[in-house]
């Protein structure tokens, strides 16, 4: 089980890792790279485009501002793409969720919300689930423990 984290900068790292943190709490191998759409293109391509042969199954994508390098990863690669947009310094991250979840018909990035890494990794983890059963046991005792401890802090009385 192996999903491929990767960013648009080494200052998305403090957004990223938690999904990288979430994913390994399942016992999911993470192969985590910095690699720009626009500033390093040809290996935004060439990572995408081997990524299926060096054994990944997902790819979480995080960006910000002309957030396109999760969409540039659906281009290259037949693996589901989950894309986080990532907080910006001037629009606050709209710009990044706007840019990253209009995708045109036919090249789909499933978008989370605005620095949404842990949602993106369960994401992940769900898709995995399907083919993995021992990562379904995980994941059903991760829910089950999640509504637990929200019925436990919820009873004030
Ligand atoms: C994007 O531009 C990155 O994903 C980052 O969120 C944003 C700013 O990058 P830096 O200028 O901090 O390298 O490419």
């Amino acid at each position: 089980m192996k999903v491929g984290i990767v960013m648009g900068s080494k200052s998305d790292l403090d957004v990223m890792m938690p999904a990288a943190d979430t994913l390994e709490s399942f016992g999911v191998e993470v192969e985590v790279r910095v690699i720009s759409a626009h500033r390093t293109p040809d290996l935004a391509a060439e990572w995408a485009g081997t990524a299926r042969e060096r054994g990944l199954e997902v790819i979480i994508a995080g960006a910000g501002g002309a957030a396109h390098l999760a969409g540039v990863m659906a281009a290259m690669t037949p693996l589901p793409v989950i894309g986080i947009p990532v907080k910006s310094r001037s629009l606050e991250g709209l710009d990044s969720l706007l840019s990253m979840v209009q995708m045109p018909s036919g090249i789909p990035v499933a978008c989370v919300a605005i620095n949404g890494a842990k949602n993106a990794a369960l994401l992940a983890v769900q898709m995995l689930a399907l083919k993995y059963p021992e990562l379904a046991e995980k994941f059903d005792a991760f829910r089950a423990k999640q509504t637990a401890d929200v019925e436990a802090i919820t009873v004030i009385k």
